[in-house]
């Protein structure tokens, strides 16, 4: 397949309120929106990068650049003839695997819409609805959070996260479990505390919570085995799995009994295949983390949860729990029952509203394959 031409677009997109994690502030979406064109088909992808390298070491001028200069010539220089190919090619750039991943994922719904298929079937998907939650940023006070939490529950959530900070933790944990002492509640530190902080954290270990997400170093796996050590809830890595040789160690090593999985994280949706695949081999239940993406993003997500591991339930909540307005045509929205359904349409099935994406977009960039015009 040769790609003819493909336009990256820095956008910004005001979320209803700033997100808040234990490192950082986000009050939109700053992600590089990536639409790739080949014999008259589209495909859509999103890099969700941030304008700060907080979360990863990746930002929006880094993602930007890494496409512009190394990963897009290669698209360019190459007839692919699937994603694993498209993989291939790219794995001899190092790390920056949400840049990587934005384009991977424009090339799975491309290549989805040309094989008629959605990324789901051609995955291995099973299920036709997922389960998701809502991950709620840290708040003013604890008031101010139960009502988050209350209304999210009235919306039909039926799981909650939060995030976690020293200071904000166990007591947070606490008047929630007086309020709701059933719900699916987890919670997300983001890389912030030390093992030294473990005492402090071992309260959190009889709130009967689903598990705890990523407490120790961004890039640790050993101490994360330290720590599981010593709890009976699971510990959840995120940021410290980029790649599926890092979900064998911290598997191997005992440093994680659940795995959240983010597709854009370890490079795309190939490399979080085999992820899945080895955790449902060794019985390590997986979810799908979110990175607050538009409907663009957030419609790869959904469809690789939709695999059969994911069995806890996913970041993956409706566009009107982020934006006023999202930048696709077709919003995912909430069953009543906690679900959301997954598009059955070739690709991933997100429709791009263009015109309101011109509108929040801040830079833009087409580029066209010369090659085919000189073969
Ligand atoms: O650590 O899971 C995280 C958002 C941005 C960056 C990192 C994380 C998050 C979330 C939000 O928790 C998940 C979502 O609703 O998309
Ligand atoms: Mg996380």
């Amino acid at each position: 397949m040769i790609i003819e031409k493909i336009e990256i677009r820095k956008i910004f997109l005001p979320y209803l309120k700033p997100f808040e994690t234990s490192g950082w502030v986000e009050k939109g979406n700053s992600g590089i929106i990536v639409k790739i064109y080949s014999d008259g088909v589209i495909g859509w992808g999103e890099a969700p990068v941030g304008l700060e390298p907080f979360y990863n070491e990746e930002t929006t001028e880094t993602a930007w650049h890494i496409q512009k200069d190394f990963l897009i010539p290669i698209l360019f220089k190459n007839n692919i003839s699937s994603p694993e190919h498209l993989n291939n090619l790219f794995s001899p750039i190092r790390a920056n695997k949400i840049a990587r991943a934005g384009i991977e994922f424009a090339f799975w719904d491309l290549w989805g819409k040309m094989m008629n298929k959605s990324i789901s079937s051609l995955l291995g998907g099973t299920r036709k609805i997922i389960e998701v939650g809502v991950s709620i940023g840290i708040q003013k006070n604890i008031n101010e959070l139960i009502k988050n939490i209350e209304g999210y529950l009235d919306k039909g959530y039926k799981r909650i996260k939060i995030k976690i900070k020293p200071g904000y933790d166990v007591v947070p944990v606490k008047a929630i479990r007086l309020a709701y002492p059933d719900i699916l509640l987890q919670v997300d530190a983001n890389s912030i505390y030390t093992l030294n902080d473990a005492l402090q954290l071992k309260e959190l270990d009889d709130f009967n919570l689903l598990l705890i997400e990523q407490p120790l170093g961004h890039d640790d796996i050993y101490e994360h085995s330290l720590l599981q050590k010593k709890f009976k809830t699971p510990l959840c890595l995120d940021e410290s799995i980029v790649s599926l040789k890092h979900a064998e160690a911290a598997v191997e090593l005992g440093a994680c009994r659940v795995i959240n999985i983010k597709a854009c994280r370890v490079g795309g949706l190939s490399e979080a295949k085999k992820i899945h695949d080895f955790c449902l081999s060794k019985d390590i239940p997986v979810w799908c983390g979110g990175m607050l993406e538009t409907g663009i993003g957030r419609a790869i997500n959904v469809q690789l949860a939709s695999l059969p591991g994911f069995t806890l339930p996913g970041d993956i909540s409706a566009n009107d729990r982020y934006f006023k307005k999202d930048i696709v045509l077709n919003p995912f929205s909430l069953n009543a029952d906690g679900t959301i359904d997954v598009p059955q349409k070739p690709g991933s099935g997100a429709e791009a509203d263009e015109e309101y994406l011109d509108s929040v977009t801040q830079d833009k960039l087409l580029l066209e394959n010369k090659k085919i015009f000189t073969a």
